[in-house]
């Protein structure tokens, strides 16, 4: 059997990968990092990821970085667990694999700079202006989101999908910054759907669970 190991962290990316295995339903463990007391910087951690991000996947001790490509494996390896829409048609494949490229590369990045916007200035007092041009630059984004999700429960209409897993953590990040969820009234019905999906309630459940460990070695930092 496939040894499954997944580096974590409260409230972080990871949440989305956490969710899609949860779903495909395989046993797998996870190795929390608190990232506000610099383990992902440690030499231990960069050594499986040099980039010093979570998350990193493990399969049998070798690990893979980087969302989209930890998303797309356990798609392949796992197909029957409908992570995404099943389809033989290689440019629809291609379309879902822009689908997660634009989550974490488009959409990511913003949510830094709405969610992170201190570490983007030397001045303190100019982080407000680098959260309000991060909100800015995530607006037309969230105008397609929510108008997409208008008429569906999901982004690929009546199938769940990673996808969601992952507008549900970008929605979570960006709007615990301030980003104005009253004007996004469908992808704001989508995160309260999402969040009573089945595997993103164990992937919750999990999550206090890391918060609990890194409280109890000093490494907790605050949603
Ligand atoms: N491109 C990476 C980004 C991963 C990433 O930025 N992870 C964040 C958590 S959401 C992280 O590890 N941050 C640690 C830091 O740089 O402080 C991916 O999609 O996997």
């Amino acid at each position: 059997m496939t040894r499954l190991t997944l580096f974590v962290a409260p409230y972080a990316c990871p949440r989305v990968p956490t969710a899609a295995l949860e779903e495909v339903g395989v046993p797998f463990e996870t190795i929390v990092v608190g990232i506000d007391a610099g383990e992902h910087k440690s030499p231990e951690f960069q050594k499986l990821n040099p980039k010093g991000k979570v998350p990193c996947l493990l399969v049998n001790d070798e690990p893979l970085t980087e969302n989209v490509a930890i998303l797309s494996w356990l798609h392949r390896r796992f197909p029957d667990a409908g992570l995404l829409p099943a389809t033989d048609c290689e440019l629809e494949k291609m379309r879902q694999v822009a689908d997660l490229a634009f989550c974490a590369g488009g959409l990511h990045p913003i949510v830094t700079r709405i969610r992170m916007s201190h570490r983007f200035v030397e001045d303190p007092s100019l982080a407000l202006q680098v959260r309000k041009k991060g909100i800015d630059a995530m607006r037309p984004n969230a105008d397609m989101i929510n108008d997409r999700l208008a008429g569906s429960n999901w982004w690929y209409a009546d199938k769940w999908s990673v996808i969601d897993a992952y507008l549900h953590w970008i929605w979570f990040r960006m709007t615990g910054a301030g980003f104005p969820a009253g004007d996004y009234p469908h992808w704001q019905a989508h995160y309260e759907r999402t969040s009573n999906y089945p595997s993103v309630q164990k992937m919750l459940a999990r999550e206090v669970q890391w918060q609990a460990e890194l409280e109890s070695r000093g490494a907790a930092y605050p949603p």
